[in-house]
């Protein structure tokens, strides 16, 4: 863990480098490049051999898809405990979603003109479920519940197998339950452009959702303008910002959270109070020790986690906004001066009793989040990224009339006198 105080002689350059923007190298972009290229060429072919290399999977044409017959049967034989949970959360999510919605609406404006907006689901969207270390179940539910909700018809998910061509079966119980119609074994930065460009088997979406690996996140920034999509959320992170009313044992357990997500992860905690920053530290190291992902620990541990003491707690806020972190944890006694003063977190916790983790699985907002800065651009995942919106404007007699001089001034001005004639016959 790397500890760095206010006092120390590095301390400006220390704080300036928390102001991070996330950024593939170009080793990431030239792989994904050359694998987009070969789906394209070669289709379903291509994300044979591709899943052949990467996964260690012998897939065929037909064992591309997950069927629906074998969704039914994961969420069967899936344990009542598990059942439960994912009931619970769907119920969460799916409710948050359905009051973010986005509603018609329909208005004049100063001329009398009607004007309105209206919203439509997208016809086909692809979710991209990672795999990696952990099966993220809970991230069916956060990325395919939304699009349900939205009343998507056609609702695609990827999501890498294992090297024996099988999903974990906990992760296709919680597909059946939030709405998956479409479902392969299709993992990286082949399963992005699969959905992107289309193959034999997969057709292709509008807009593709979701987190993933270095290489997913560029494969969908490759894709963007032949698809729209949602953000690009990266490797799970959390910042913790606390005055001398933050537990040390519920903050070394989030920041232990956190790091056992392993690879690319990151945990940092700003404090005012040097006492509360040892603590933390002292707890960390105790918990530790009970955990069982030592492998995903240890290096995150080693380069992912800071500690940090600020001078003031609004200096710490500054910090924050320049970091821009995935979820921030805040907990102090002043919540009334330092959260408005908390601008580009993805998602924010408030006091002691708010873990992420509960975020992770049941609260209700997706757990899909900007990471890397990206908050700084980009909000997390939300149930009106499926909806489509198409402007609506109808005139009449009296409002073409009064529009009639505006339009000419413009037209004068833009040289376009058949825009100003294309008015003014309807008003005589
Ligand atoms: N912290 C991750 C979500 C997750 N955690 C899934 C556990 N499972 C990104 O918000
Ligand atoms: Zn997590």
């Amino acid at each position: 863990m790397k500890i760095i105080r206010h006092t120390d002689p590095t301390w400006q350059e220390t704080a300036a480098a928390l102001n991070r923007r996330a950024e593939a190298s170009d080793a990431v972009q030239e792989v994904v490049s050359g694998v987009i290229k070969q789906v394209r060429t070669s289709g379903d072919a291509a994300l044979i051999e591709l899943t052949q290399k990467f996964d260690g999977a012998t897939l065929t044409p037909e064992t591309l898809a997950i069927s629906q017959d074998e969704l039914a049967g994961a969420w069967n034989t899936a344990s009542a405990d598990l059942q439960q949970a994912l009931i619970a959360s769907h119920r969460n999510v799916f409710s948050f979603a359905q009051k973010s919605l986005r509603q018609d609406w329909s208005g004049t404006n100063d001329q009398g003109a009607q004007v309105g907006e209206v919203y439509h689901p997208f016809e086909r969207v692809g979710c991209y479920v990672p795999g990696g270390s952990a099966p993220l179940v809970s991230t069916a539910i956060m990325t395919v519940t939304l699009a349900a909700a939205a009343g998507v018809p056609e609702i695609v998910v990827c999501t890498p197998c294992g090297k024996d061509g099988t999903v974990n079966p906990g992760l296709l119980a919680a597909l059946k339950l939030a709405g998956a119609t479409e479902v392969y074994k299709i993992g990286g930065a082949q399963a992005i452009a699969a959905m992107a460009y289309g193959t034999e088997t997969i057709r292709p979406v509008a807009k593709i959702f979701g987190p993933g690996n270095s290489f997913v996140v560029e494969a969908k920034r490759q894709a963007f303008g032949v698809v729209s999509i949602d953000l690009l959320p990266g490797p799970s992170e959390v910042l913790i910002l606390a005055d001398k009313s933050g537990n040390p044992a519920f903050i070394a357990a989030d920041i232990l959270a956190q790091a056992e997500h392993g690879k690319d992860s990151q945990a940092g905690f700003i404090t005012d109070d040097a006492a509360l920053l040892d603590a933390v530290v002292a707890e960390v190291d105790r918990q530790c020790a009970t955990l069982s992902r030592q492998a995903q620990l240890t290096p995150v541990l080693e380069k992912g986690v800071f500690l940090l003491l600020a001078p003031s707690l609004e200096e710490g806020a500054r910090l924050v906004n320049a970091y821009a972190p995935e979820h921030l944890t805040l907990i102090t006694e002043r919540e009334g001066d330092i959260l408005p003063l908390i601008r580009t977190a993805g998602a924010i916790f408030l006091g002691n009793d708010s873990p992420v983790a509960v975020g992770d699985f049941l609260a209700g907002p997706s757990h899909t989040l900007p990471t890397g800065g990206a908050g700084k651009s980009f909000p997390g995942l939300t149930v009106d990224m499926f909806q489509r919106r198409t402007s609506i404007i109808r005139l009449d007699k009296a409002s073409v009339t009064a529009s009639v001089p505006i339009v000419r001034a413009f037209a004068a001005v833009e040289g376009l006198d058949a825009h100003g004639e294309s008015v003014a016959i309807r008003a005589r």
